[in-house]
Parts: structure tokens; C-alpha cells; sequence
């Protein structure tokens, strides 16, 4: 059994395993080089031999528990046919909703349309240097897939006014995505994902009264087919008002936490294991203060299953010495 898997399925408290939100990409200059010769982003989450390459560099690099795949959560929409780009310094851009032809959408040409990304999952977990060690599969949750494919663009801070005016599309697009969600799981954990993570950034949007129609339904609807397949699942609910409630209603087998929890205080308020919650800005300061913080979540977490892993994704700025040191500090705890 995984370091990891070993947390989930047994909640032990007596190893820290650690990987990162975002570990591939970005900050990683054998990374960058690739990205300079692909400017299409999707074309590069669709080619598997790239982006298994680019999976595999962190792991190449630093002592971590786990890979995850290098694709997106916007390649559901895209998947279901709905225009998306990624714009150089402006983040992704999608195109018009059809709801009639994406209810008529057929499961084969989604799951042909999104392949490369299955075998390079394959391809993967087929890797000798993966050995004893977990491949994560991702999707984005309902809610936030539905932010972006109605929204067109990032939602940044807050939603137009507008947002909720449609009830009869919102409802209807919750379907399709929920539907195509689950094929996607399915196609990832076939190919060899052996933990699903569901990243729910846009949680933090929503009022209290509208998070159990938009969060906790359409989220526990996903966990339990998950769950059905024998495969433990992580959520990322960033910024939910109430990680507690959500726990209690949605039961993933971790919850990672965002940088804003107080880590002191949610240790005695959850008993279900716990990923995450160092600020990835920490990463950008030096390496003494990098060790102090840390430290400060391993202790507390110390009697706690907790994997180690960020608050949110690793920045761009982010200098590799640092991610280094800090699988270092968490494999020397
Ligand atoms: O320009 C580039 O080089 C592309 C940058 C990039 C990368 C490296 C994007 C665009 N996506 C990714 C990969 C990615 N995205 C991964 C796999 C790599 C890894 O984690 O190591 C994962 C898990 C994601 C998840 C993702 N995509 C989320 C959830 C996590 C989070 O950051 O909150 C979200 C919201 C997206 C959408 C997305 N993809 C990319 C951008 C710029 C955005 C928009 C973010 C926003 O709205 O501000």
C-alpha cells in the first residue's frame, strides 16, 4: 500500500506523505521549455506524450508520494464541445453554451475526443519511477465547472448579478455535467488513477443558502460514484464558508484545506484525514522561514492523518530550490 493510500483507507497518523497542488507546470523550467514550443495549451494536455513527460517531471525531481496528471478541469467543457482558450496573461476564455447538442452529445465522442489524456494517464502509472506511488486523477467540481462554462471566463472575485437568472439552464447544464463528470472519473481511474482529487476553487462564491443545492448535492453525488469504484476521493472546496458542515454532508476521504483555515483549530473540529494548507507565498521567502512553517503543520498535525501539501497551487515565481527543501523538511520530520 501507498504512503498515501495508507492515510486514506487506514488513517495513519505515522508517516507525512507529501505532494503538491500544481507540482507540474509552471515554475518547473523544463516545464517552460516545453510551453515555449506548445502555445496551444489544450493541444498540449492533449498530446500524451508531453504531458505524461510533463506529469513525470516533478517526480523526476523531489521525493514526492504522488503524481498528478498534467491536464485541466476545463477539459470537460471542452470535452463537451464548448469552445475554450487559454489567452496569454488573461486566463481561460470559453465560447457560446449549446444546450441542446451538448444534451444530444454522445458518451463514445466525449470519451474519444478527451483519449490522449487517458493514455497518457496510462502511460504514466505504466512508469517504473511511479512505483509505490499514487497517480491522481482530477476533475473540477460541478459548481465550479458550471461558474466557467456560464461565466465564460474566470469569475476572479465575485459573479455577475445575472448569474442565477436562468434556473431551467443552470439546472440542465448541472445534469450534463454531472453525467459526463462521472464518465470522465471512470475513463481516468480505468487508465490507471488511483485517487481522484475534486477541485472546487469557486466555492468560496457562493452564499450560505444557495451551498447545498450548488456544493453539497451536486459534490456528494460524485464522491458516492467514486466511492462506489473503490477509489478514494479528495476534495478541494477553496474557501467554503463551513469545511466542518461540508465534511459531515459531502464525507470525502480527505479534504484538503485552503491557506485562510486556521490549521490549530480545524484539527479538533474534523475526523476525517486532512491534505494541505501552508501558503504557497511561503515558498517565495526564504528557506528558514519555509522550515518554520512547516514544521508548524506537521506539528500540529502530527497526531492527525495529514498529507502534506499547499493551501493552493505552487506559483509561477516559485524557485524549484525551494519545493526541494521542502520535500526535504517534510521527509526528514
Ligand atoms: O499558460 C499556461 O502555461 C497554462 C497554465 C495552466 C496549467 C499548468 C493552466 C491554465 N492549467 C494548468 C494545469 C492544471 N490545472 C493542473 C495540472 C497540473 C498540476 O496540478 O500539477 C491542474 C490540477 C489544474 C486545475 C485547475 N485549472 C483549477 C483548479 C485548481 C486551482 O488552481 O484553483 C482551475 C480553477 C483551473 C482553470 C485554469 N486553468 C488554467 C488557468 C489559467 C485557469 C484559470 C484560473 C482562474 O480562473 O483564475
Amino acid at each position: 500500500m501507498t504512503p498515501i493510500q495508507d492515510i486514506l483507507i487506514n488513517n495513519k497518523t505515522t508517516n507525512s506523505p507529501i505532494w503538491l497542488m500544481r507540482q507540474a507546470g509552471r515554475y518547473l523550467p523544463e516545464f517552460r521549455n516545453i510551453r515555449s514550443q506548445n502555445p496551444n495549451f489544450i493541444n498540449l494536455c492533449l498530446n500524451e506524450t508531453l504531458s505524461s513527460e510533463i506529469t513525470l517531471q516533478p517526480i523526476e525531481r523531489f521525493n514526492l508520494d504522488a503524481a498528478i496528471i498534467f491536464s485541466d478541469i476545463l477539459m470537460l467543457p471542452f470535452g463537451l464541445n464548448q469552445k475554450v482558450d487559454f489567452k496569454k496573461d488573461f486566463g481561460p476564455q470559453l465560447g457560446n453554451l449549446n444546450l441542446e447538442e451538448m444534451s444530444k452529445l454522445d458518451e463514445i465522442d466525449f470519451i474519444e475526443k478527451l483519449y490522449p489524456i487517458y493514455k497518457s494517464i496510462k502511460k504514466v502509472s505504466q512508469s517504473k519511477i511511479m512505483i509505490n506511488k499514487d497517480l491522481i486523477g482530477f476533475v473540477g467540481a460541478p459548481w465550479t465547472l458550471l461558474v466557467y462554462m456560464i461565466n465564460k471566463i474566470s469569475p476572479k472575485k465575485e459573479l455577475v448579478s445575472s448569474f442565477f437568472k436562468d434556473e431551467f439552464l443552470i439546472n440542465k447544464l448541472l445534469n450534463i455535467i454531472e453525467k459526463f463528470l462521472k464518465i470522465h472519473i471512470n475513463e481516468q481511474i480505468k487508465s490507471g488513477a488511483t485517487i481522484i482529487q475534486i477541485f472546487d476553487s469557486w466555492a468560496g462564491l457562493l452564499n450560505e443558502k444557495d451551498i447545498p443545492n450548488y456544493i453539497y448535492i451536486p459534490t456528494l453525488n460524485i464522491v458516492n460514484h467514486i466511492k462506489s469504484l473503490s477509489i478514494p476521493v479528495i476534495c478541494f472546496p477553496r474557501n467554503i464558508k463551513n469545511y466542518k458542515e461540508f465534511c459531515e454532508i459531502v464525507k470525502p476521504d480527505a479534504i484538503n484545506i485552503d491557506y485562510n483555515v486556521n490549521p490549530s483549530k480545524i484539527v479538533n473540529e474534523l475526523n476525517l484525514p486532512i491534505q494541505g494548507g501552508l501558503d504557497p507565498k511561503i515558498l517565495l521567502s526564504d528557506k528558514e522561514n519555509l522550515k518554520k512553517n512547516t514544521l508548524k503543520y506537521l506539528d500540529i498535525f502530527k497526531d492527525h492523518p495529514y498529507i502534506f501539501n499547499l493551501g493552493h497551487g505552487v506559483l509561477p515565481e516559485t524557485d524549484p530550490n525551494m519545493v526541494d527543501y521542502l520535500v526535504k523538511t517534510v521527509k526528514d520530520y
